[in-house]
């Protein structure tokens, strides 16, 4: 079926990477990118792709008129939008209760008032954290307890969106998903912070001790997860989306320097970030089971030496944004 969708967040890293993934998949889909523009933001993230069926709309989800006016001539919204940076939110709360849960309610609003179809993008931070020897995953039974002013605001949203299915019978679906890497991803998060910090000539920050574990997936493989659920979910239902990527952090910043043929032990230990959660692992056997998802990036190293290789490559892209970057981590000591 043809279709038309508005992809809130469609300039943002994962945003982005489905709007071209969709691109390819579906060619007859048309596709609106909703975006306000952050400093996550960048128009540069889906240039090149035709601007018969790939349009961008800079505007706010908060702005009730705008979206209202979006969603009433789509088919589908898949909400990416969101302030995304656990630092950020430490230090200025504020935008992530404005973007996160009152721009979720702005849109819940709307596909209510137009009958639309939603699908709501979350991440595994709902949960909390898990200790590292609990066997125990992720699984979309397991309680809400977020930690930081990101993931509970996240959760927040989670909640709004099951209670208008519920109460006002909207057509939505949730996902949860794991740590994402791959390209077009800001040089604010771990991965390319790192890769860029080194190819800048310094050394990788690693907070507190790096025992850390996050359950990495690539980006591709959380677009085939939210595409399979937009189609195939069943109404109302949340899935979790993970590849079993489980690593450590101090594993991951000692394998990018090892791929970028420097040592492995030639990093910094910083502050650590307060609150910092443990671990993350997500049970994805529901999205495996009922719908018949599969990842295809399942080797962590090939798809990390993909990702290093399109930093290299794509340093205009993300020279611009290293400076200020750094200025933020210097200013919180990280
Ligand atoms: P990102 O910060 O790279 O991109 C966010 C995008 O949303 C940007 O283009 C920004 O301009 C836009 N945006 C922010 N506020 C807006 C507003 N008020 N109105 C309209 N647009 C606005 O984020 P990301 O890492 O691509 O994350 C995308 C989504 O996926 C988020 O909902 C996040 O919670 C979720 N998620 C992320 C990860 C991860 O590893 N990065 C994992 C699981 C889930
Ligand atoms: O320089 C660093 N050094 C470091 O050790 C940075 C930036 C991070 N870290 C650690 C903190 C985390 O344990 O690396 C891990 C990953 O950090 P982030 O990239 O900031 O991601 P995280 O806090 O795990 O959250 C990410 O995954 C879930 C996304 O930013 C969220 O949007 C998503 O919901």
């Amino acid at each position: 079926m043809n279709m038309k969708i508005i992809v809130t967040g469609g300039a943002g890293f994962i945003g982005s990477n489905f709007v071209r993934y969709v691109g390819r998949e579906r060619p007859d889909w048309q596709i609106v990118v909703y975006d306000k523009l952050t400093y996550a933001g960048n128009r540069l993230n889906i240039a090149g792709l035709s601007e018969d069926r790939v349009k961008l709309v800079v505007a706010d989800i908060c702005d009730e008129a705008s979206i209202d006016a979006a969603v009433a001539d789509c088919d589908a919204v898949v909400h990416f939008a969101a302030e995304s940076h656990n630092d950020n939110s430490l230090h200025s709360p504020r935008p992530f209760i404005d973007t996160n849960i009152v721009g979720t309610y702005q849109i819940l609003q709307a596909v209510r008032k137009h009958g639309k179809r939603l699908h709501h993008i979350s991440t595994d931070e709902v949960y909390g954290d898990l200790a590292l020897d609990d066997p125990a995953k992720f699984n979309p039974e397991t309680p809400y307890n977020p930690s930081s002013p990101y993931s509970s605001t996240k959760a927040s949203s989670d909640l709004l969106v099951r209670a208008w299915v519920r109460s006002f019978g909207i057509q939505a679906t949730i996902s949860n998903c794991s740590n994402n890497y791959g390209p077009y991803q800001h040089v604010e998060k771990f991965i390319p912070r790192q890769i860029t910090e080194i190819l800048e000539g310094r050394r990788p920050k690693l907070y507190g001790t790096g025992e850390n574990v996050r359950d990495w997936i690539h980006t591709e493989d959380h677009s085939s997860g939210v595409l399979t659920i937009l189609e195939n979910g069943k109404n109302g239902e949340t899935y979790l989306i993970g590849a079993d990527g489980e690593r450590n952090n101090k594993d991951v910043i000692e394998l990018i320097l090892e791929i970028m043929g420097k040592d492995p032990h030639d990093y910094e230990h910083v502050e650590d970030r307060p609150g910092h959660d443990l671990r993350y692992a997500i049970d994805a056997s529901k999205l495996y089971g009922e719908l018949g998802w599969r990842p295809k990036y399942t080797d962590f190293r090939a798809g990390l030496s993909e990702t290093i290789d399109w930093y290299k490559q794509n340093s205009d892209w993300w020279q611009p944004q290293k400076d200020s970057t750094e200025a933020k981590y210097q200013e919180i000591g990280r």
